[in-house]
C-alpha cells in the first residue's frame, strides 16, 4: 500500500464554490448526482484534475453539459478540464445496504446514515476528499422515508423530498445525511446574542425515553461553551441522531450529529452511571467541535490533533467544572497510562502529529487524542489562564473559515504571548514518554530540586531532544504544612536544578501535581515519604498518586520476593476511606489498585518479564486480604454509600455508587456473594444492578443471576451489550476464554455490530489473565475472530488489532504464541489495508 508523508503536502488546484447533492435513496442502488462550480485555485501548483472515488458505479459525467469519459481506477478520476472555471456534473449509484464497513452511506436497522470521517465521502460521489477543500453543500434528499437529515438549515420539504442548505463552507468528511423511520426528541436553546435554535435527539421509535440526558448535557454544553470559550452556536437547528451500527463513539458532522446509540442513549434502568458521564462528555466533545474542527478544520489529516487534541482538552475542561476536578484529572491520567502510555512505548509509536500514513483511519489513536489534548494543558500551563485565553481568542479571530495547521496553533500563541515555542513543538513531533529522574539535595535552608530528561528511540526515531516540562511542584513542611505552593518550573534542558531557599527545615516535594506533564517520573523516594505525602499532600492528585505508587511498589514485592501485602500501606489507605470529607469518588479511586497491565509494564519497564498469571494471583491474594483485613470498614463504608433520593446521574450520587461498588467488592470475597444477592434484588438502577451482577459472577454463583438479567433485558441491545462483556470479565480466566468463544455462538451475537463485537472480543482483549493465557487460548480466540471481521469492518479490526501491541512485554512462549496469530492475520487473503498496515508495524 502507498505511503503518505506530510512533507508531501500540495494545495488542490481547483476551489469548490458550491456543492448541490441530489440522493435518490434505495437500498441496494442508490442515485448520488452531483453538481459542483470547480474554479482554478491560484495558490496552487498545476496538477492534472483528480477527484477521489472508490466503490462508486459511475453512471455518467459531464463538463459544462458536455458528457465527459473520465479515466477511472480504484482510487478514483481523471479527466482533463477547461482552463478557468467550470461546472461538473456527476450521477453515480452506490449500494448502502451491502456496506458493512460503515463508511460512507451504509444502512443501520433499515436507516440510512453517512460517516465521511477521514475518507469516507469518496464512497459516496467524486470529489476532491481532503479537508483543505471547503464548501457550501446544498442537500435534496429523495425517498419515502419519513425522516431526511442533512447538514445546515431546512429548506423545502414535501412529499418524498427533503433540502437542506448549510451556509458554512466545509470539508466533505463533515457532510452527513440520515435517513429513515426516526423519532425526535425536541428541545431548544437560546444563545448569548438572543438566536432561539431547534434542537433535536433523532431516534428509532421505543427508544424516546432515553434521550432527555443527552438534551440536557447538549444545552449545558452550549452555554459552557458560551461562558468559557465565547463561542456560540451558527444554525437555526442542531440535530443528533442515535444509530446502532457505528465504528466511533459519535460524529461531528456540522448541525447533524450522528452518535453510536451507545454514547447518547440513557436512562436509569439501562445506563450505568459511568454510561451518563460518559455520554455527557461525548456530546460535549462532538458539539465543541462546531468551533474547533468545524469552523476551523485541519488542513490535512496529519494535523488531526488540531482539533482531536483541543477538543478533547476542552471537553476535560467541561467535565471539570461539571462533576469533580481532581476526579476528573485522576481518570484522565489512569486513561493515558493505560492507553496511550503502551501506545508511545511500543511499536505503534508515533508523535502526536505523525509524518507519515498508510490508512488515517489508524491514527484516529490515544497519542493523536489523549496525548494531544495533554500538550495544550501544559501549553495553558506555561502560559497562564489568561494568555491562554487571549491566544484562544485570536485563534478564532485569526483562521475563522481556515484549515489550519499546528504551525498556525502555534503562531497564535507566540503572537499572544511573545514566547518562542520552537522547543515546545517538540511535543507534536517527537514521539515516545519521556522519563524524567528526580534528585535532591539540601544545604543550609536551601533545597535544590535537579531533573534530568530522556526519551527512548521509537519506531523511526532514534535521537531525542529535551522537550520543554512545565512541571508543577509543591513542598511540603515535615509536620505537613505547605512551606512553597505549587509553582511551575519549566525545564527545558537534558538536565536542570531548581532552588528554594530559606526553608527552615527540609521539605518534602510533591512533584508533578496534577500530572502536569505527562512523563515517566522514575524518582527513588521512600514508603515512608510516599505515605505521608498519602497523608498530607495538598494536591488531591498527587495524593492519589503517592497511594498508586504504594499499591504499585506493594504488588510488585508481592510478585517479585514472594512477600505479602504491604500492611503500613493499608493502613495509611484505611485513613483515607474512613475519612468522610473526603469525596466518595475520590476515595473510591484510591481503593482501585493498577490494573493487571499496568504492571505488567512496570516490571517490563524495571526489567522483569512480566508473567501475568502471577500477577492475576498476586491481585486475588491482595484483595483476599483487604477484605478480611478491613472487616470492620467495610459495612461502615457499604452503609455511607447508600442513596436514599431518587436516581441521579450526579458526581454526588456516582460517586458513593462507585465506592460502594468497591466496598462490594471486597464484601463478596468474605461473604460468598449475599450481600451481592440482596443489592441485585433490591436494585432500580442499572449502576446497582451490574455491580451487584459482577459480584455474583465473580463468587462463582453467578449463572442463574445471568440468566434473570437475559430474560429481563433481552429486548434492549444497548443492555445486552454489557450482559455479553461482563461474564466474559467475571469469570476466572480459566474460563473467560471459553466463555467468550461460547458467546460468538449465541443467537444475539453478530459481527456486523461493532459495539457487541468490542463487548465480547474487547473483554477478552482488556482481561490481562484471559488474554495472555499460558496455552495461547485468548490470542487465538482474537485471531479468529479479527480475520473473520476484516472483510466486514477493516476499521475496527484494525482498530482492535491493536490489543497484540505489548506482546515484547511478554516470555518467549507468547512472543512465539503471538507473532504466530499477528502472522496468521498477515497471511489472510485479501487483508485490508487498515489491518496489514497495524500489524505490519507491530511486527517489524
Ligand atoms: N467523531 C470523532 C471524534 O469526535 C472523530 N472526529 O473524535
Ligand atoms: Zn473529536
Amino acid at each position: 500500500p502507498e505511503t503518505v508523508y506530510l512533507r508531501d503536502y500540495t494545495a488542490f488546484g481547483w476551489q469548490a464554490q458550491d456543492v448541490h447533492l441530489t440522493f435518490r435513496l434505495a437500498p441496494h442502488a442508490t442515485r448520488v448526482v452531483a453538481r459542483i462550480h470547480f474554479a482554478p485555485n491560484p495558490d496552487a501548483p498545476a496538477q492534472d484534475f483528480f477527484l477521489h472515488g472508490e466503490e462508486l458505479k459511475l453512471i455518467r459525467a459531464a463538463i459544462d453539459g458536455t458528457e465527459v469519459t473520465p479515466e477511472l481506477t480504484d482510487k478514483g478520476l481523471t479527466c482533463p478540464v477547461p482552463s478557468g472555471p467550470f461546472l461538473w456534473e456527476c450521477e453515480v449509484e452506490i449500494d448502502p445496504a451491502s456496506n458493512t464497513a460503515l463508511e460512507g452511506l451504509y444502512m443501520s436497522n433499515g436507516m440510512y446514515c453517512t460517516q465521511c470521517e477521514a475518507e469516507g465521502f469518496r464512497k459516496i460521489t467524486y470529489y476532491p476528499d481532503r479537508p483543505d477543500v471547503m464548501s457550501v453543500f446544498t442537500v435534496r434528499i429523495e425517498g419515502d422515508e419519513p425522516v431526511k437529515l442533512s447538514n445546515g438549515n431546512p429548506g423545502k420539504s414535501g412529499d418524498g423530498f427533503a433540502e437542506w442548505h448549510d451556509p458554512w463552507p466545509k470539508p466533505a468528511y463533515l457532510f452527513a445525511l440520515v435517513a429513515g423511520d426516526l423519532v425526535n426528541h425536541p428541545g431548544s436553546f437560546t444563545t448569548a446574542s438572543g438566536k432561539k435554535v431547534e434542537l433535536n435527539i433523532w431516534v428509532r421509535p421505543g427508544d424516546e425515553g432515553k434521550c432527555a440526558f443527552g438534551m440536557e448535557a447538549l444545552k449545558t454544553s452550549m452555554k459552557w461553551d458560551e461562558e468559557v470559550y465565547g463561542r456560540e452556536y451558527d444554525l437555526d437547528i442542531f440535530n443528533i441522531v442515535a444509530v446502532d451500527d457505528f465504528n466511533m463513539g459519535a460524529m461531528e458532522n456540522k448541525g447533524l450529529n450522528v452518535f453510536n446509540s451507545s454514547c447518547v442513549l440513557a436512562s436509569p434502568e439501562t445506563s450505568t452511571d459511568a454510561n451518563f458521564e460518559r455520554i455527557e462528555a461525548i456530546i460535549a466533545h462532538e458539539y465543541f467541535h462546531n468551533w474547533t474542527g468545524n469552523r476551523i478544520t485541519c488542513r490535512d489529516w496529519f494535523q488531526l490533533c488540531l482539533k482531536e487534541g483541543l477538543t478533547v482538552y476542552r471537553d476535560s475542561q467541561f467535565t471539570s467544572d461539571m462533576r469533580s476536578s481532581p476526579v476528573k484529572r485522576i481518570s484522565d491520567v489512569i486513561d493515558l497510562r493505560g492507553r496511550q502510555f503502551p501506545e508511545d512505548q511500543g511499536p505503534l509509536s508515533h508523535p502526536v502529529r505523525p509524518e507519515s500514513f498508510q490508512e488515517i483511519n489508524n491514527f484516529y489513536t490515544a497519542t493523536v487524542y489523549e496525548k494531544g489534548a495533554e500538550v495544550i494543558g501544559m501549553l495553558r500551563r506555561l502560559v497562564g489562564p489568561e494568555a491562554y485565553s487571549k491566544a484562544l481568542d485570536l485563534y478564532f479571530d485569526r483562521h475563522d473559515g481556515d484549515a489550519a495547521t499546528i504551525e498556525d496553533w502555534l503562531k497564535v500563541f507566540e503572537d499572544a504571548t511573545g514566547r518562542d515555542l520552537t522547543q515546545f513543538k517538540r511535543w507534536y513531533s517527537q514521539a515516545g514518554t519521556p522519563r524524567v529522574t528526580v534528585s535532591e539535595d539540601w544545604q543550609d535552608g536551601t533545597f535544590t530540586l535537579t531533573f534530568s530528561q530522556m526519551t527512548p528511540p521509537t519506531p523511526g526515531q532514534d535521537d531525542k531532544q529535551p522537550q520543554v516540562l512545565p512541571m508543577a511542584v509543591g513542598l511540603l513542611s515535615p509536620n505537613g504544612d505547605e512551606v512553597v505552593p505549587t509553582q511551575v518550573l519549566e525545564i527545558t534542558e537534558a538536565e536542570q536544578s531548581f532552588t528554594f531557599e530559606g526553608l527552615g527545615a527540609r521539605p518534602v516535594p510533591s512533584i508533578n501535581r496534577e500530572f502536569s506533564t505527562p512523563i515517566v517520573l522514575e524518582r527513588d523516594s521512600s514508603a515512608e515519604e510516599k505515605a505521608f505525602l498519602l497523608a498530607h499532600d495538598t494536591d488531591p492528585f498527587n495524593r492519589w498518586e503517592a497511594n498508586r505508587a504504594l499499591a504499585r511498589d506493594c504488588a510488585l514485592d508481592m510478585i517479585l520476593t514472594g512477600a505479602g501485602p504491604n500492611v503500613a500501606w493499608l493502613d495509611g489507605l484505611e485513613a483515607v476511606l474512613r475519612d468522610d470529607t473526603l469525596d466518595p469518588a475520590y476515595r473510591a479511586l484510591m481503593l482501585a489498585g493498577p490494573g493487571a497491565s499496568e504492571l505488567a509494564q512496570v516490571l517490563h519497564e524495571r526489567g522483569h518479564t512480566p508473567d501475568p498469571e502471577a500477577i492475576y494471583d498476586m491481585g486475588e491474594t491482595l484483595t483476599q486480604f483487604m477484605a478480611e483485613r478491613w472487616v470492620d470498614l467495610l459495612p461502615k463504608l457499604l452503609a455511607e454509600t447508600r442513596v436514599t433520593d431518587a436516581y441521579r446521574p450526579d458526581a454526588e450520587q456516582s460517586g458513593k455508587r462507585a465506592l460502594g461498588a468497591a466496598a462490594l467488592s471486597l464484601t463478596t470475597r468474605l461473604d460468598g456473594g449475599a450481600a451481592a444477592q440482596a443489592q441485585y434484588d433490591a436494585a432500580d438502577n442499572m449502576t446497582l444492578q451490574l455491580t451487584a451482577l459482577m459480584q455474583l459472577v465473580k463468587s462463582g454463583n453467578g449463572e442463574a443471576a445471568l440468566q434473570a438479567f437475559y430474560d429481563q433485558w433481552q429486548h434492549d441491545r444497548l443492555v445486552i451489550d454489557k450482559w455479553f462483556g461482563l461474564q466474559i470479565m467475571g469469570l476466572p480466566p480459566g474460563q473467560a476464554v471459553e466463555r467468550a468463544q461460547a458467546l460468538t455462538q449465541h443467537p444475539d451475537f453478530t459481527m456486523t455490530n461493532p459495539n457487541r463485537f468490542r463487548a465480547t472480543l474487547g473483554a477478552v482483549g482488556g482481561y490481562h489473565a484471559a488474554f495472555h493465557r499460558k496455552d495461547g487460548a485468548g490470542y487465538a480466540l482474537l485471531a479468529d475472530k479479527l480475520i473473520a471481521l476484516d472483510d466486514i469492518n477493516p476499521q475496527t479490526t484494525a482498530r482492535m488489532c491493536s490489543l497484540f501491541q505489548t506482546w515484547k512485554r511478554y516470555d518467549a512462549d507468547r512472543q512465539a504464541l503471538i507473532r504466530a496469530q499477528m502472522e496468521r492475520i498477515m497471511a489472510k487473503d485479501k487483508l485490508s489495508r487498515d489491518t496489514s498496515e497495524m500489524v505490519g508495524r507491530m511486527l517489524s
